[in-house]
């Protein structure tokens, strides 16, 4: 799809950022502009796939980078010959299907052995004529079919690219090198289509829609890169710089998807049964089931506006949500710190805060200090000063911090506590937005 614009959440992608992507694209398709893809920015945690399977709605597609590559400005039609192939054969494919300059010479698996240009044909063409000038030979005759391509094709100095290339480096190739189409080839070496110097004539950056985000510091890979088409939020603004004017919605609501269903209303439509339900999960679950400090009343108003399409129980449903995806058994913990981890830059440090909530600490001492070794593990691969995981029993609303690095007591110290066992204990804290992260922020400024 060509000059798609897709809407994205943020990295760790959570539950009110996939929704909020697919709830927007729904409504953005339903006003006519169906030129848009929801997408996630990484692997689904278990409560948003739970979700989507709840409600029934597709998986959205991953997109992890926004930058330009050779995949992106490939064209979709394209053709290779075998080395078998006679000579009048491959100019005849030149010739009628538009693709006049070169063709890939293929084996039977599809992996390039050589290259064919008209260049190549017409010095041939030029020898033979001069050669057989002598004996009047009519110039149809010139290529018998017995000429194959293998006769003229070139092996050496092949300039081929990949997939998934950077179009930057492509074009430092290209200047470098005179050819006017090179072939794109799979890892596996096969031809999959054609790149030419024209194609990198009209490229335009990806256009994009942040939701539940508005930091290229948590967005994917080359956002900075892409044009920025609008942001739909509920987070602080943390100095996005755009080229132009943008459309930029942030509210301070518990959930990207209470916005979302805003927009729907203010357009005179109202969601479907799939869609509502994925908004409402997405307020459950980031407002911890209305009991987060960030909830509102337009949160608590727009879940039960929701809950009445779909026909559920918005706290019932919402139980049942987390307890589905909280059972500690079935996370590792590499999956417990990466579902949610955000970044931070607070005082100059580089400082991630995870948060893991679970119904209840059953069976969590069993995995505290292979969890806690992860965390530093993490860390120090991650180059953060910091790493802490809100370990938030949302059962009876505390959380306790595990906090890895430099000097873990000045963290307890942002909260005026101690650390106790390599963690401090955050009673009534369910909310990293509004409980901890400003306190850490403060502190460490
Ligand atoms: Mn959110």
């Amino acid at each position: 799809m060509k000059n798609v614009t897709y809407i994205v959440g943020h990295k760790s992608p959570d539950t009110d950022s996939v929704c909020s992507a697919i709830g927007l694209a729904r409504l953005k398709e339903l006003t006519g502009d169906t030129n848009v893809v929801a997408c996630s920015a990484g692997k689904l945690n278990k409560e948003t796939e739970f979700v989507l399977n709840y409600y029934g709605v597709p998986v959205p597609m991953v997109l992890e980078d926004l930058h330009i590559r050779v995949q992106d400005l490939m064209g979709a039609e394209f053709h290779t010959v075998v080395a078998s192939t006679s000579l009048r054969d491959a100019w005849q494919i030149m010739k009628d299907k538009e693709q006049k300059k070169t063709l890939p010479v293929v084996d039977d698996a599809g992996k390039m052995i050589g290259i064919i240009t008209i260049g190549d044909i017409g010095m041939a063409f030029a020898e033979r004529v001069i050669c057989e000038a002598d004996d009047n030979c009519p110039i149809t005759n010139v290529f018998p079919t017995s000429v194959s391509v293998e006769s003229v094709m070139h092996t050496e100095g092949l300039v081929s690219f990949q997939q998934d290339d950077l179009v930057d480096d492509v074009r430092k190739k290209m200047v470098e090198t005179r050819f006017y189409n090179y072939p794109v080839l799979d890892i596996e070496g096969r031809v999959v289509g054609l790149i030419g110097r024209y194609d990198l004539l009209s490229i335009t950056p990806k256009k994009v829609i942040l939701v539940d985000h508005n930091e290229f510091g948590q967005a994917v890979t080359g956002a900075d890169t892409a044009q920025l088409i609008a942001v739909v939020d509920h987070h602080k603004v943390g100095g996005i710089i755009t080229a132009d004017p943008i459309y930029i919605r942030v509210e301070p609501v518990g959930s990207t998807c209470t916005i979302v269903t805003q927009c729907y209303k203010e357009k005179g439509l109202t969601p479907e049964k799939g869609i509502a339900g994925i908004l409402l999960s997405a307020i459950l679950s980031d407002t911890v089931i209305f009991k987060s400090p960030t909830c509102t009343d337009l949160d608590k108003e727009t879940a039960a506006y929701l809950a009445d399409i779909c026909g559920v129980d918005a706290k019932a449903f919402g139980i049942e949500m987390f307890q589905a995806s909280s059972n500690i058994a079935d996370r590792t913990s590499q999956s417990m710190i990466e579902e949610d981890l955000k970044a931070f830059t607070m005082g100059g440090k580089k400082v991630g805060i995870g948060q893991v909530s679970l119904m209840g600490m059953a069976g969590f001492e069993d995995v505290r200090a292979e969890l806690t070794a992860a965390i530093e593990a993490h860390r120090v691969a991650e180059g953060m000063t910091y790493l802490c995981l809100m370990i938030t029993d949302i059962l009876v609303d505390t959380t306790e911090l595990i906090v890895t690095g430099e000097n873990p007591e000045e963290v307890a110290k942002a909260f005026g506590k101690e650390i106790v066992n390599g963690s401090v204990d955050l009673p009534g804290v369910l909310s990293r937005k509004k409980q901890v992260v400003p306190q850490m922020t403060k502190y460490f400024a």
